[in-house]
């Protein structure tokens, strides 16, 4: 019997395990070009994701992409450090909506990622609050 609890738990433990790792799971959007030339997305940050976390953009096409933080009382952000590529940005997510505007000019992966942190705790990015804009031909 004490045998049998034992594979249950093991069994549950590995349940919870993979569902933890199936959370951290790709949100991958192509977005799309506008009539007026212009590529929108909307982006939502929490603790400890972003929203889709897999952006896939056209070169050469402006992009505005539209941050928003979901309610609560932890900070994020939404760094790209990428000026060979024309972005460059490191903005504060807030619940009111922000546009951040740039145009892509090299294609790529560049990494998207919060760095905030809790004194000595893990960085946000290192909980998984980090994700990836794919510049496109
Ligand atoms: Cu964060």
């Amino acid at each position: 019997m004490r045998k049998l609890y034992g594979l249950i738990m093991v069994a549950l433990l590995a349940t919870v395990f993979l569902i933890g790792v199936a959370s951290g799971e790709e949100k991958r959007i192509v977005v799309p070009v506008d009539p007026d030339g212009v590529q929108r997305v909307e982006v939502l940050g929490g603790s400890y994701f972003f929203d889709p976390n897999y952006i896939v953009v056209k070169v050469n096409v402006p992009v505005e992409m539209k941050i928003k933080r979901e309610s609560g009382l932890v900070p994020h952000n939404i760094i790209v450090k990428a000026p060979e590529a024309g972005i460059d940005f490191n903005e504060g997510m807030s619940t009111d909506p922000k546009v951040i505007k740039f145009t892509p000019t090299k294609t790529g992966k560049y990494e998207i990622a919060c760095d905030k942190k809790l004194l000595f705790f893990e960085s946000h990015k290192d909980k998984g609050m980090v994700g990836t804009l794919e510049v496109v031909d």
